[in-house]
């Protein structure tokens, strides 16, 4: 099977897709689409929305649908979880923690080398209409610290050492995904317990947030 992953590499939605290919030892071939380009995206599945994965049947738009698709030995037995009550409360914590973490970490991933000026331009024009001027979430960064770092401290309870388990699995690979986005910026710093969880799930996906980018893959 061919698989062609489209992605933006500051997406935790593209790279918990990135990471499940990784930990299952899939080869891939990664496009990463600059952030202004609507034709490519809305081409392929009538909508402006990445992951998307084209396979040698047709394309799948969703992180998880794909995550499952590609896991064909069941592996991470993604069909099981994500339909319980288990993964419903996951989800809930996820999103919390998932939208403080954009509102500090947007501000800076539009100065990582994954943009150039009219994809930044349009990233940040698109995101302010949802969560206000750059500026002001620059000036709010205290509190939102505050706030993930009071989400990290439960998260650190559940680490036995992975999320609420001994062993790793899909959980770990969505938390991380959203973590990962935080390493831009400058004024949080992870405690070591989170820093080195991160990093054992980085190794067990061979994981390199950068490496599309280099064009290695
Ligand atoms: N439910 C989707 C969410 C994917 C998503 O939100 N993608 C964002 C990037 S983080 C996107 O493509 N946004 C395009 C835009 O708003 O222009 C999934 O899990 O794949």
């Amino acid at each position: 099977m061919n698989y062609t992953l489209y992605h933006y590499v500051h997406c935790p939605f593209c790279l918990r897709v990135r990471m499940t290919f990784g930990y299952l030892g899939i080869a891939y071939t990664s496009i990463v689409l600059p952030y202004d380009d609507e034709k490519t995206p809305t081409d392929l599945t009538g909508k402006k929305m990445l992951p998307i994965l084209k396979h040698d049947q047709g394309v799948i738009n969703e992180s998880l649908d794909i995550m499952q698709f590609i896991d064909k030995k069941d592996v991470l037995s993604i069909p099981n979880k994500r339909f319980s009550l288990e993964f419903k409360d996951f989800e809930f914590i996820l999103a919390k923690l998932g939208n403080t973490i954009h509102s500090l970490a947007m501000p800076y991933w539009i100065f990582t080398p994954e943009f150039d000026e009219n994809s930044r331009a349009y990233f940040k024009k698109k995101r302010e209409v949802k969560r206000g001027p750059f500026q002001e979430l620059l000036k709010n960064q205290k509190s939102f610290i505050q706030t993930v770092n009071m989400d990290l401290l439960e998260i650190s309870k559940s680490l036995q050492p992975f999320y609420q388990s001994s062993t790793f699995g899909v959980f770990d690979i969505m938390l991380a995904s959203h973590l990962w986005g935080l390493y831009v910026v400058p004024e949080f710093q992870f405690s070591s317990d989170i820093h080195q969880y991160l990093l054992k799930v980085k190794d067990l996906c061979h994981f390199n947030y950068h490496q599309d980018l280099w064009g290695k893959i």
